[in-house]
């Protein structure tokens, strides 16, 4: 396997990160906080009381980001803007920071001048908090997408002549399910009261879905009628989505969970994406609590990616469960195990819980997606992993990251089948993360770096082993034009 595949020779890699997670400087040049900023200062929600306020630095330190993308021979990089750096407060009708606009607009040169291509998210989910406290943020239909538009339209008009790659959200499903039914990330809501005094996990995340869809509709319908022609770049949603094996492959109620699981998760997003409606499955489920689509709605939704972006990291054993779904259930009426009825396990432990490493998945996802979707063109704009108790080893041994360098190898090497045996159109891969950075709930203990980053000594970056093999991975799969 994998030998004899190969990738495009106009295939694209590099390596990818998010504002909140890797910039640091709340406060510089005159940035809004975000509701990342609020969540973390509430105790108990991060891993050792952590935040964002100096991550990794970056916005000090763009110069040594583009040094280690160079170091590793990457040809683009996925990063995100900061919104609250570009409208503090958020709004439509609130005043632009110039200052913070500039910083992206001198580090896309930066970039470019560097020979690195810039592919940029829009939204990784650093809501200006200002927007969440004046009308509910992503729970507010008319006024969040009217001022995701706003914003969207500034960042066309100050990078869209350099730039040619777009994300409008990245994965929605993090932004609804684990912000509004599990409570886990910011705004933190959810049914569960030992968490929080608000939310309601039964109803919110469908409606924070179905609102998040429209507004990446919107910001395409921005790019497409106001700055494609002249700027001939392409947009898409990321998504994120894991592969699902049944639990018992001998029962047709496990196998059928599996494409449940898919639909509930993906299909969400994808399929009024690609097919203008939500998955049956979920209609079934969930009924009224699913929001109906107007024709208004739909037609801005439809047909609104220019390429498919997949987040992809894992796999996982999939038990239906009997009897009636609760009404906080976000998966399809489904267990998600990490071993099978035979006690096996999808693949060996990282630091990260819901993450076992299973290559072959992602080769099956890719070929469900292009099966499902049609054979989109698909932009990996995430993979990797983390290491079990990476955090703890002594520097010498962290800095020779095997288990991280043979994901790759086999993630890649996967892809590569991908594209060559089963013909999926994959043209680009970004790989998560090009440092170790701020992992959300589990802050600074997790990391996914390719580089290490000292946050005891500077923040001094430190290339692993995985930095310098990955380049000679995709040296083997792609093709010499
Ligand atoms: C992605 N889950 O998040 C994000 O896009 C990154 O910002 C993040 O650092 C990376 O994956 C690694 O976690 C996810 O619980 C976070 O299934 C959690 C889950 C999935 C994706």
């Amino acid at each position: 396997m994998g030998s004899s595949s190969q990738l495009p020779s106009d295939f694209l890699w590099g390596f990818a990160t998010a504002s909140y997670q890797i910039e640091g400087a709340v406060e510089a040049d005159g940035r809004g906080p975000s509701i990342w900023d609020t969540f973390c200062k509430i105790p108990g929600k991060i891993a050792g009381g952590a935040s964002g306020d100096v991550a990794c630095d970056s916005y000090n330190r763009t110069h040594e980001d583009i040094e280690l993308l160079k170091k590793c021979n990457a040809q683009a990089y996925r990063f995100s803007i900061s919104w609250s750096r570009v409208i503090p407060l958020g709004g439509r009708n609130d005043p632009v920071n110039e200052k913070g606009l500039q910083h992206y607009v001198k580090f896309v040169d930066d970039l470019l001048e560097a020979g690195i291509v810039p592919l940029v998210t829009l939204y990784h989910w650093d809501l200006p908090d200002e927007l969440d406290k004046r009308y509910g943020g992503l729970l507010n239909k008319e006024e969040f997408v009217a001022d995701f538009s706003n914003y969207s339209r500034i960042i066309f008009n100050a990078l869209g002549s350099k730039v040619k790659y777009w994300i409008t959200f990245n994965e929605p499903w993090c932004s609804s399910v684990l912000g509004y039914n599990v409570g886990q990330f910011a705004p933190g809501r959810t049914s569960d009261r030992k968490r929080n005094p608000v939310g309601d996990g039964s109803t919110e995340p469908w409606i924070v879905g179905h609102n998040l869809l429209v507004a990446h509709g919107a910001a395409v319908k921005i790019y497409r009628e106001e700055f494609k022609a002249r700027d001939g770049g392409e947009i898409g949603i990321t998504l994120n989505g894991d592969w699902a094996e049944p639990w018992d492959p001998e029962n047709p109620a496990d196998v059928e969970a599996c494409d449940r699981k898919i639909e509930f998760a993906i299909s969400w997003f994808a399929d009024p994406i690609y097919h203008g409606k939500y998955p049956d499955s979920m209609v079934k489920q969930l009924g009224d609590r699913l929001p109906k689509w107007t024709a208004e709605d739909i037609a801005l939704v439809r047909g609104s990616n220019d390429f498919y972006g997949m987040n992809h990291y894992c796999a996982n054993y999939i038990k239906a469960k009997t009897g009636e779904p609760e009404a906080t259930d976000i998966a399809g009426n489904l267990e998600l195990l990490l071993q099978n009825k035979a006690g096996e396990w999808v693949g060996p432990e990282t630091q990260s819980p819901w993450l076992r490493p299973s290559a072959i998945g992602f080769r099956k996802l890719l070929k469900w997606l292009s099966d499902r979707y049609d054979y989109p063109k698909i932009y990996v704009t995430e993979n990797g992993t983390s290491l079990k108790n990476e955090n703890d080893l002594p520097l010498e041994q962290l800095l020779k990251d095997e288990f991280r360098t043979q994901y790759f190898r086999d993630y890649i090497g996967a892809m590569a089948d991908a594209y060559t045996l089963d013909g999926v159109n994959v043209r680009a891969y970004m790989a998560w993360s090009l440092m170790d950075n701020f992992e959300w709930a589990e802050g600074y203990e997790t990391r996914f770096g390719v580089t290490f980053v000292d946050y005891e000594n500077n923040q001094k970056r430190l290339p692993k082993e995985s930095a310098r093999t990955i380049g000679e991975i995709f040296d083997q799969y792609i093709e010499k034009a």
